[in-house]
């Protein structure tokens, strides 16, 4: 049964959803999740709607399926947390959501622990392990990670890649800038261990929350359950003092301990579609794996097939802009294939004095996030969602010259190959922020001839119901009907 919301409350039940709305590809011959699963992912994003595939026969894992592709169509990213279908109207739930956070709670038992292994831990008996790509040569899961604040006791929700380094050890790729990396540092100055829960197979809620970027220190579990409209259900960890949740296919639990060894991962296929390179991440101490019976893992490769969880993103981005700027920016969007990377914000000039303050925006726009490197700004009339639009608006109102503003130098990510390609030698992860002003100019909007035309009429046409015009059999082969 789904939540209030219309949100499913397990990774089961949102398998289930999947498959009522038709999206589900069973696929029953036996595929190896090293190579083929990820294959079988970018093959499925190139069908409308790109379908979820449940993989019932897993080479090497009897009794465990494996579901990939799941967040992979933007629509359906969004039912699965209970949204509309409209991009605007999501990110104001979203938002709704992240005000009003409804805490976990704890129950004594869930599926999440029907088996528990505790002896002669093995993850690559347990855990479909894939490389992602071709030329990758290590092994990953990509789990949904609980940390526990060692001071404050918040837990930290987010989801990490993990790189499988022997039978009972694993690194997760926290980054000393993260959640994950300062919660770290503070166990590191206590001289303590930090307790790590890896949870594959969780509530969408839940997936979505691990991908937001909450404030420090807000519990992603609260939102999570904001987003269903009832706590999420935790149990108690069998090992380590943490909680999970309870509906979670498996869960491995561990510690990071002292001496904070680090081991090795990458190459990794990244969202940008590019190899991500060599890290040093810290290494965890696995200390249980607990799962359900015949568990469903899921398998995430973000360069594979696209992942839309970005919708918070998209969300946080636009409170942001609005926070400073109110009604005068009128929507943004991050593209999914270079989210983070690049914004599109749409605004509205109607005065004099409104010009110029696009700019102001888009500065704004890059304190957001490190990433962000491009911001491109149109008027009120272009649809953002519209890649075509966007670009006809560079083409035909933007002067290069007087119109594209470039900061030299700023910090980037390392995940942007013209940014991250200097890590190799050591240097800085530097490059250029550029603001493409794509708006009109005021000036220009103002040169008007007597009849009110300009260079920057639109051509228009009046609104006619062409179905109307047409022989019955000519208006159900175009219309259907
Ligand atoms: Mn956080």
């Amino acid at each position: 049964m789904p939540t209030a919301t219309g949100a499913p409350r397990s990774f089961r039940e949102a398998i289930e959803f999947i498959e009522k709305l038709g999206e589900l590809v069973r696929i029953r011959r036996e595929v190896d999740p090293l190579l083929e699963i990820p294959a079988l992912m970018v093959a499925a994003s190139k069908l409308k709607p790109i379908p979820a595939l449940l993989c019932e026969s897993v080479k090497g894992h009897p009794g465990v399926q494996a579901a990939a592709a799941v967040f992979a169509d933007q629509l359906r990213g969004h039912r699965l947390v209970g949204f509309p279908e409209s991009q605007h109207a999501s990110k104001l739930q979203y938002l709704d959501a992240l005000d009003a956070s409804i805490p976990p709670i704890l129950v004594k038992e869930g599926p999440c622990q029907e088996r528990v292994v505790t002896r002669d831990i093995d993850l690559e008996r347990v855990i479909p392990l894939t490389y992602g790509a071709l030329h990758v040569t290590r092994r990953y899961y990509q789990p949904v990670v609980c940390l526990k604040h060692p001071k404050t006791g918040v837990v930290n929700t987010s989801l990490y890649r993990a790189c499988v380094q022997g039978p009972d050890r694993v690194t997760i790729n926290i980054r000393w800038d993260q959640h994950g990396g300062l919660y770290l540092k503070q166990a590191q100055e206590l001289g303590a261990p930090l307790p790590v829960a890896m949870c594959l197979g969780v509530p969408p809620a839940v997936y979505l929350a691990g991908v937001s970027k909450l404030p420090y220190g807000c519990p992603e579990m609260g939102f999570a359950g904001a987003l269903m409209g009832e706590p999420v259900e935790l149990v108690r960890c069998k090992t380590i003092d943490l909680e999970v949740p309870a509906t979670a296919e498996i869960v491995v639990e561990g510690e990071i301990r002292p001496p904070y060894e680090t081991g090795f991962d990458g190459p990794w296929p990244e969202y940008l579609g590019y190899l991500g390179m060599e890290i040093y991440p810290p290494l965890v101490h696995v200390t249980a794996v607990t799962h359900r019976e015949r568990p469903v893992t899921n398998i995430f490769v973000p360069g594979a097939a696209p992942h839309l969880l970005g919708i918070g993103s998209q969300a946080q981005f636009f409170r942001h802009l609005r926070s400073l700027y109110g009604e005068f920016v009128v929507d943004a969007h991050l593209p999914p294939r270079t989210v983070w990377h690049h914004a599109i914000i749409k605004v509205r000039k109607t005065e004099a004095h409104h010009e110029g303050l696009q700019l102001n925006v888009g500065l704004a726009a890059f304190a957001f996030a490190n990433p962000l490197d491009k911001v491109t700004i149109v008027d009120e009339d272009i649809n953002i969602y519209d890649f075509a639009e966007v670009e006809w608006a560079i083409c035909t109102r933007c002067n290069p010259a007087r119109q594209v503003h470039i900061l030299p130098q700023a910090r980037t990510h390392q995940n942007n190959p013209i940014g991250g390609i200097r890590e190799l030698e050591d240097g800085e992860i530097v490059k250029a922020k550029m603001i493409i002003d794509a708006t009109i100019p005021w000036r220009y909007r103002a040169m008007k001839r007597p009849d009110g035309l300009s260079h920057f009429s639109r051509s228009e046409w009046p609104p006619v119901e062409l179905a109307e015009y047409l022989d019955p059999e000519d208006r159900k082969r175009w219309y259907g009907r």
